[in-house]
């Protein structure tokens, strides 16, 4: 196993000041079509250099997942014990990870043993989000020859990830039980744009009044089709599709 302690990498800006350049459909702060003419060279470029991302992880062959929930639903500690399972099959992992701040979470990553980069945002704004431009830079401190699956932890919000593709295959939303039923109907792109959705915090259950039947149908209002598995990053349980569902993708890529 490659180990290659987390550093930091500087994610760059779509525009050269601070601020939060990205676009919000509910921009209701004057600019008007130059505003949004702005907004759609941003996306522009980043899908330049998404499908950049997508050519050189083909050229590798590698299996890219984009993990996305609210701060705190629980991503870290759910992708601690993924890799572990991924590892005892014999699945070879690599992290990106992206906070605003500190390299906790490329810290806890690192500790099963696998390559993790921190991405750090804070410096050009605190973007809330990663993009693909962020992830090109990270590569660069990962060496991809021996890894079938890099997993990206973006930076924890429901909104703006989703916003941005970096070169992924498949993307997982996060929603924990202490979330309330209604987040996929009040932040609907997220569920809308992801492939899976894993309800974290099962195991806090007994202690809660979440309706999961209801959180489960809220998903389906607004992404029909998609798998929604309830799981327990602290406990592991649940985790037999969600397992199984990453080694079919690997396999099929
Ligand atoms: N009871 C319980 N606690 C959990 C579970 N998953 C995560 N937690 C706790 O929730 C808190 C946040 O977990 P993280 O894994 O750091 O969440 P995150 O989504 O990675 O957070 P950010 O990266 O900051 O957005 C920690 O205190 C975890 O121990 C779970 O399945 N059950
Ligand atoms: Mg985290």
């Amino acid at each position: 196993m490659i180990f290659l302690p987390g550093f930091r990498v500087w994610a760059s800006r779509h525009r050269g000041h601070g601020g939060h350049d990205h676009p919000h459909n509910d921009v209701h702060h004057g600019g008007g079509s130059r505003e949004i003419a702005v907004q759609r060279r941003v996306l522009d470029a980043n899908d330049r250099l998404a499908d950049e991302n997508r050519r050189l992880f083909a050229d590798r062959n590698v299996f890219v997942l984009n993990v996305m929930s609210s701060p705190g639903s629980g991503k870290t500690t759910t992708l601690i014990k993924t890799i572990g399972q991924l590892q005892a099959l014999g699945i070879q992992c690599a992290v990106i990870v992206g906070d605003i701040c500190t390299r906790n979470d490329a810290d806890r990553l690192a500790a099963t043993g696998v390559p993790a980069v921190q991405i750090n945002t804070d410096l050009f704004g605190g973007d809330c989000h990663l993009t693909a431009p962020g992830i090109r830079k990270a590569l660069d401190g990962l060496d991809l020859s021996d890894i079938d699956l890099l997993i990206v932890e973006n930076v924890g919000n429901l909104v703006c990830p989703a916003e941005f593709d970096i070169g992924e295959h498949a993307r997982v939303v996060v929603l924990s039980v202490t979330e309330g039923e209604d987040k996929p109907l009040k932040y609907p792109l997220m569920f809308r744009e992801s492939d899976v959705a894993l309800l974290n915090k099962t195991d806090l259950l007994p202690y809660l009044d979440f309706d999961s039947a209801a959180a489960v149908a809220n998903i389906r209002k607004v992404h029909p089709d998609m798998p929604v598995w309830p799981v327990s990053g602290k406990t592991g349980d649940g985790f037999a599709p969600w397992i199984e569902w990453i080694q079919d993708r690997i396999a099929s890529k």
